[in-house]
C-alpha cells in the first residue's frame, strides 16, 4: 500500500519486477540505474543481493525520486524478486505492500511453461497476502526478443495476457535497455492515477 506523508509532504510507491528466474528482472533495474535521469538528479543506489552466478538471491532494490505532483514529492521504489522456484518465500516477502507489478516473461519458446507458472505462482501468492491481481495496476514486459528463437507476440499474449481485462504490454531487449523505459513509464502513470483519483488516502 502506498504511503502517503503528509508532514514530509512525500508520496512513497513500491514496484515489484515479478517472472521467472533469468527472465531479466535484474537487468531491468540495471538499466534504469544507469540511465534514469530525474528532475532532482536524485537517483538512489542500486542494492543487489546476487549470489556469485548473478542470480538474485533475495532481491535488488533501487528508489527513484520522480516528479512532485499536488506538492508531493514522489518515491518509486523498484524491487525484483529472485525468480528460482525454490525461494517462494522471499519472493512472498518482497510482494508485501506491493502497489504496482511489472510481470517479465522471457519470449524464448522453450520458457513458456515457465512464463505460465511464474504468472500462477504470483496469482497465488498475491492470494495469500489477500490481494487479487485485478486490483493491483500491472504491465507486462516481453523481453529477450532479441533472439533468434523468441515466440510470437500474440502466442505470449494468449497465454499470459488473457485475463477479462487484457493489460498494457512492450516489447524489450532489457540488456541493450529497449522497452525498459517504455514499461516503467507505463507502470509509474497507472499507479500515478490512481493515486491522484483516490478519495480515501492511507495517511503515515
Ligand atoms: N539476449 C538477451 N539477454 C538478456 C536480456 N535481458 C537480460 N538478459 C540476460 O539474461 C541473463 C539473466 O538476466 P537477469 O536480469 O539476471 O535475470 P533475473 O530475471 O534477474 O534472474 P533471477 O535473479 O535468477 O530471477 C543475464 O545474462 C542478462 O544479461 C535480453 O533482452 N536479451
Ligand atoms: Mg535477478
Amino acid at each position: 500500500m502506498a504511503i502517503i506523508n503528509q508532514a514530509t509532504k512525500e508520496l512513497q510507491v513500491k514496484i515489484v519486477y515479478y517472472g521467472p528466474a533469468m527472465c531479466g528482472k535484474t537487468t531491468n533495474l540495471v538499466q534504469v540505474h544507469d540511465h534514469v535521469q530525474t528532475a532532482a538528479g536524485s537517483k538512489g543506489k542500486l542494492v543487489s543481493l546476487a549470489t556469485s552466478s548473478d542470480r538474485t538471491l533475495f532481491f535488488d532494490f533501487l528508489p527513484i525520486e520522480a516528479m512532485s505532483i499536488k506538492g508531493f514529492k514522489t518515491k518509486f521504489q523498484l524491487y525484483t524478486v529472485p525468480g528460482q522456484v525454490i525461494y517462494n518465500t522471499t519472493r512472498q516477502l518482497v510482494l508485501r505492500g506491493v502497489d504496482g507489478i511489472v510481470f517479465v516473461a522471457d519470449s524464448q519458446y522453450e520458457k513458456m511453461t515457465e512464463n505460465v507458472e511464474s504468472f500462477q505462482n504470483l496469482a497465488d501468492n498475491l492470494k495469500a497476502l489477500k490481494l487479487n491481481l485485478d486490483d493491483i495496476p500491472y504491465v507486462i514486459q516481453y523481453n529477450k526478443r532479441d533472439l533468434p528463437n523468441a515466440a510470437p507476440i500474440e502466442y505470449m499474449d494468449f497465454l499470459l495476457n488473457n485475463r477479462d481485462v487484457q493489460v498494457p504490454s512492450f516489447s524489450g531487449a532489457a540488456h541493450k535497455c529497449e522497452g525498459v523505459f517504455e514499461t516503467l513509464n507505463m507502470i509509474t502513470r497507472m499507479l500515478l492515477n490512481k493515486f491522484i483519483n483516490r478519495s480515501t488516502p492511507q495517511y503515515a
